[in-house]
């Protein structure tokens, strides 16, 4: 059974369809909210079934694999469970079939840039390489390549069904509060994330953020080599020291100019010692590292300078849907913020933000679903606004901004009130900035 029809679910279905198996194809939308969902699977062998679940579905199945937007009390995965059904993510599934080495990158914040760096340090040593996993394209559909290493991107809900998803080199980067309406409480949203050490053994290694507690805490259970990375000395592993990244291990050392690094803010100096860790545990030669470092330039919809009007500059930060993330975001500037925030609240406070705001924030302009919610926790920090749709708050940001200042739309919420995903909201704001 694939459970969940969207990109997860139909690559899953073709891929299983092409070696033989009968899919049983489940979605809890109605057949005629498919869109073109529907015309695939009606060439694949597949039964479907589609809207409100039903229990005999799962009669003659011998295992579930469900879309990681599907949560772990859906009826169907509550009676798999109870049955003896086996449940596997699509990473899992993919890993059981694959032969290529990967690396894989967790944690709640850098995931994508980590990985796409990553990846480009491997192509610069020569390495015939993919990228895949949360960043987009699932796992799965890169099981047929050709390749010398993956790198794949996961999340928690893709590692809540993993056994033997055993990556050669392992990061976890960051845990703060994100996806509160799925897990209650951040051990647990952690715990999923930590699974992707799960089948890790002695010749594995882990690569983990020093200064993070929760993530840190977990070195002592793990089967695998620890590499950590950090901003004071320690090895093995990366720091920082004077200008330089430093990557020390058993005697040796390599160095790696900061000022080649383009991307903007603290957090990205932690992604690029993260990267420079697990490149380094691949193997690759640090002068490729180096390359790859300075002809990167950051990745669309993080911290993504957009244009300078007036003499204030404008970034499209779509993809900071969690408070760490804003966090991180604002920090990366000194200059006087316009905030533009609000959208799908997902559980937890933004009162973590409050000293941030109050510091950085010359105005604050909130829009979606949560933006009373964050008029509440927030609205004493900052001149604070709120406005119906994105026009205005473009509009209200102009209007607000002096020379010098920085605009920043960094929503700390989901998008799904009023777009399809991040990456439409981040288009439709530099759109509005660019029509100014
Ligand atoms: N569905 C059901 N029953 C349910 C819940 C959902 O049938 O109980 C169906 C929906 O009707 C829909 C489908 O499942 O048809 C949606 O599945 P999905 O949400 O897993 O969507 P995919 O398109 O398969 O995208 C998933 C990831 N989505 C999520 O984790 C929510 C994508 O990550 C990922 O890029 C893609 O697989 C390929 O691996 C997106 C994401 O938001 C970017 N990730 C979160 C994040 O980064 O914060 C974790």
């Amino acid at each position: 059974m694939v459970l969940g029809l969207a990109r997860t679910g139909l690559a899953v279905a073709r891929f299983l369809a092409a070696r033989g198996a009968h899919v049983v194809a489940v979605d809890a939308r109605e057949e005629d909210r498919m869109g073109p969902a529907r015309s695939e699977l009606s060439r694949l062998p597949a039964t479907c079934h589609f809207g409100p679940e039903r229990p005999d579905w799962l009669d003659g199945v011998d295992a579930v694999v469900p879309s990681p937007g599907v949560p772990r009390d859906n009826p169907l995965l509550v009676d798999s469970v109870r049955r003896g059904i086996e449940v596997l993510s699509e990473i899992e599934l993919a890993a059981r079939f694959s032969g290529t080495p990967m690396v894989a990158v967790t944690g709640t914040n850098g995931k994508t840039t980590t990985t796409r760096l990553l990846a480009g340090i491997l192509e610069a040593a020569g390495l015939r390489v993919f990228a895949g996993g949360n960043i987009g394209r699932p796992l799965i559909e890169y099981v047929d390549g050709d390749w010398d290493w993956g790198v794949v991107e996961v999340s928690s809900f893709q590692l809540e069904w993993v056994r033997d998803f055993r990556p050669r080199v392992a990061l976890f980067l960051n845990l703060s509060e994100d996806h509160l309406d799925r897990y209650d409480g951040l051990s647990s949203y952690g715990a999923a994330k930590a699974r992707i050490f799960a089948a890790q053994r002695a010749g594995d290694v882990a690569v983990l953020n020093r200064d993070d507690p929760w993530v840190w805490g977990l070195r002592a259970g793990l089967g695998s080599r620890v590499v950590s990375f950090g901003w004071a000395e320690a090895e093995p592993g990366a720091f920082v020291a004077g200008d330089d990244i430093v990557w020390r291990s058993n005697g040796a050392e390599e160095r790696f100019p900061l000022r080649d690094v383009r991307l903007r803010g603290v957090h990205n100096i932690e992604n690029v010692m993260a990267a420079v860790c697990a490149a380094m545990a691949v193997g690759v030669d640090a002068r490729h590292i180096r390359k790859a470092a300075r002809r990167f330039p950051g990745i669309e919809h993080r911290l993504e300078f957009v244009r300078e009007l007036d003499g204030a500059r404008y970034y499209n930060d779509s993809k900071g849907t969690n408070v760490g993330a804003v966090r991180k975001s604002l920090a990366s500037f000194d200059e006087p913020v316009v905030l533009i925030a609000g959208g799908v609240h997902k559980g937890g406070s933004y009162r973590v933000l409050e000293p941030l705001v109050r510091e950085r924030v010359r105005k604050l302009i909130l829009l979606g679903a949560s933006r009373d919610l964050m008029k509440e926790e927030l609205g004493a920090s900052a001149d604070t606004v709120v406005v119906k749709d994105y026009r205005e708050a473009v509009r209200q940001a102009r209007a607000a901004a002096r020379p010098g200042d920085v605009v920043l739309l960094s929503p700390a919420c989901s998008s799904f009130d009023m777009f399809e995903n991040y990456a439409e909201r981040g288009r439709v704001f530099k759109e509005l900035v660019q029509a100014l």
